[in-house]
């Protein structure tokens, strides 16, 4: 059975310190996103930021979910064009209009904090940036749903709508989940769905909310090192997440940043 775990105000304390510094690593590696340098290079930079300046771990090194997968190899997933998530950091320099996503998990005081963004390598095509923005406004549209008494079919539901009224497809192999004392806690929250079913929502729920989008089908294909989901038409594929606190009156983005995209004017943030 799910143990689905609500977070007292100790717990909540020590999340919104690890996610905010997971938001600063994507906040610092951001200048260095730029044609020529490989992805290792990248991983090893927030490796070292993370460790030495933020004086926390980077949760995925050596992340074994299962014990028949070998341990994550690496502080960070570059994902980069049809790759959908989990790709591997190598020595492969980025490329003049790539587009990639980079998920960042800080461990800090025995807390995770899980986040991801869309990056631009250079100059990126009017298509490649329209399903980069697009996908952003997924992820909001699924975190505007949140809140006390909603369901999570309400946050699938929302994103799913979104992406397919633009002509794009959700992925449905990988989802959103709880996080906290544990990188991956019970929770699930699918990308896509029927409002009001699944699980309902409390306050102190704490997970994270993060589509991947493809501009063509849906389906998905592994490369042969078992870790990296890529798309099986090889058409582009975005990702962003954010990890967000339930409260009673709505949702806390708590890997917030004001270097990161602004948030679309269709959300209405309660200031506290
Ligand atoms: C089970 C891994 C497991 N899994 C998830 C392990 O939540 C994440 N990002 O938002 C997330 C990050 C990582 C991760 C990093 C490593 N893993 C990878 C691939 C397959 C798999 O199967
Ligand atoms: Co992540
Ligand atoms: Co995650």
């Amino acid at each position: 059975m799910a143990t689905i775990i609500i977070k007292n105000q100790q717990d909540i304390e020590y999340m919104r310190i690890s996610c905010k510094l997971a938001a600063e690593v994507l906040d610092y590696i951001h200048p260095f996103i730029k044609p020529g340098i490989t992805t290792n290079e990248i991983d090893k930079l927030c490796y070292d930021y993370i460790v030495n300046v933020q004086k926390a771990y980077p949760s995925p090194l050596n992340y074994q979910p299962d014990p028949k997968y070998t341990p994550y190899p690496k502080s960070t997933c570059t994902s980069i064009n049809s790759e959908i998530c989990h790709g591997i950091p190598n020595d492969k320099p980025l490329k003049d209009g790539d587009i990639m996503n980079l998920d960042i998990t800080v461990y800090k005081n025995g807390y995770h904090g899980d986040t991801s963004r869309m990056f631009y390598v250079g100059n990126v095509t009017p298509q490649a940036k329209r399903l980069c923005n697009i996908t952003y406004e997924c992820m909001w549209y699924g975190i505007n749903q949140v809140k006390a008494g909603n369901y999570l079919g309400d946050v699938g539901n929302a994103i799913q709508k979104h992406a397919e009224k633009n002509g794009y497809s959700v992925v449905q192999e990988f989802c959103g989940h709880g996080v906290g004392k544990v990188f991956h806690e019970d929770l699930q929250v699918l990308h896509y769905g029927k409002a009001k079913t699944g699980e309902k929502l409390q306050a102190g729920m704490i997970f994270t909310i993060e589509p991947m989008i493809n501009q063509g089908k849906r389906h998905v294909r592994f490369l042969s090192n078992g870790w990296t989901a890529v798309t099986k038409d090889r058409g582009l594929s975005a990702q962003w997440e954010h990890t967000v606190l339930v409260t009673d009156t709505g949702f806390e983005v708590l890997t917030i940043s004001d270097k990161m995209p602004a948030i679309p004017s269709f959300i209405k943030i309660e200031s506290k």
